[in-house]
């Protein structure tokens, strides 16, 4: 397969393992799993499903802490190899448009991406029940809190990196306000973050059972010539409770809502005990990465069991390569609107 080209920039200060010789899979774990512990800082149990980008030469990132009163807020950190990191013990302090403190009831699950300078931080919050919030900041000390971005309920909101036909995009996943038992992964756009419209379906549920139940975009999608990487975690209900694995696909550049190809095998699902044993079992959940453009290497980063932050590695090539000869049709993809 010719070299796939990924539009971004080149970090070569990333975390980064080579595939293991004894690999079969396209994507491998970091061997010194997981990067953070239980009881991470004073305030917080447990950090996990979190977001980390390049950030002056260093690495910074808005962190998904469960407080010792069990609710969860969005904590900053900053690292110098992405690996090893220094959380703050106090929870980000919001304020709106006009400078007055707010405070969300509780945050979680943030997703993070710098557009033209700015970076905005998505995450599920409450107003009436889960929501996205969206906030912005230029320095990792003030977020100013903007308009959500939708009405209950709905959750996993990941927007792409840049404008696509001159709208800002973003994929979310409508939900019920409890341990929602179904979900389709759905994108919008919008000229100012504000107004959002133009709603399309993109994925369904389906496609084997590691993704029967359902399905929610994870890490910002990665530009590559080839279309934009995204992956994902999908969802089994079993008698024990729910399986959650990481899956990727390739969405056409243009039309993003278009699936153009989705595997039909997880990638990555809980093995290892620090996935399978914590708050939570048997959870992987991507909620970021990073990918440099010169070598399409990619590390991903996933909570494990509601409880560790786990990194895991790929290349663009590796994952498109395997989506291409795993692929699966599902009914219900792209359907809306066509
Ligand atoms: C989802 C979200 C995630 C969590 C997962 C497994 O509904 O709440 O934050 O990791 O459940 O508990």
């Amino acid at each position: 397969m010719s070299e796939i080209k990924v539009s971004g920039i080149n970090i070569p200060n990333m975390p980064w393992q080579n595939k293991p010789a004894d690999c079969s899979k396209p994507i491998w774990r970091y061997t010194q799993n997981p990067i953070t512990d239980w009881n991470p800082t004073p305030k917080c149990a447990r950090i996990f499903n979190s977001a980390a980008i390049p950030w002056n030469g260093r690495f910074a990132g808005v962190f998904r802490a469960d407080h010792i009163n069990g609710v969860p807020q969005l904590h900053v950190g900053f690292s110098d190899d992405a690996i090893h990191w220094k959380f703050e013990d106090e929870e980000i302090r919001f304020v709106d448009e006009n400078g007055n403190a707010y405070q969300p009831n509780y945050a979680y699950d943030p997703r993070v991406v710098e557009i033209d300078g700015v970076v905005y931080v998505v995450w599920c919050t409450d107003f009436s029940g889960p929501v996205l919030g969206i906030a912005r900041t230029t320095d990792f000390k003030t977020f100013v809190r903007m308009e959500n971005i939708t009405t209950p309920y709905n959750r996993n909101g990941v927007l792409f990196p840049r404008k696509i036909n001159g709208n800002y995009v973003i994929l979310t996943r409508p939900s019920d306000n409890g341990h929602t038992a179904f979900g389709d992964i759905f994108i919008s756009e919008s000229p100012d973050l504000v107004y959002w419209g133009k709603h399309r379906k993109v994925m369904s549920a389906g496609g084997g059972w590691w993704q029967g139940l359902k399905i929610g975009a994870g890490p910002i999608p990665i530009e590559t010539s080839e279309g934009w990487l995204l992956f994902y975690h999908g969802v089994s209900g079993t008698c024990n409770g729910y399986v959650y694995s990481l899956g990727a696909a390739l969405l056409d550049l243009d039309e993003p809502s278009k699936v153009l190809y989705r595997t039909g095998n997880y990638l990555l699902t809980p093995e290892m005990p620090y996935e399978t044993t914590g708050f939570v079992p048997n959870v992987c959940f991507p909620c970021a990465s990073l990918c440099d453009a010169e070598t399409g290497r990619i590390a991903i980063y996933y909570g494990a069991a509601d409880t560790y932050t786990a990194l895991a590695f790929t290349t663009v090539n590796e994952t498109i390569e395997y989506m291409k000869k795993n692929h699966v049709n599902v009914g219900g993809d792209n359907s809306v609107w066509r």
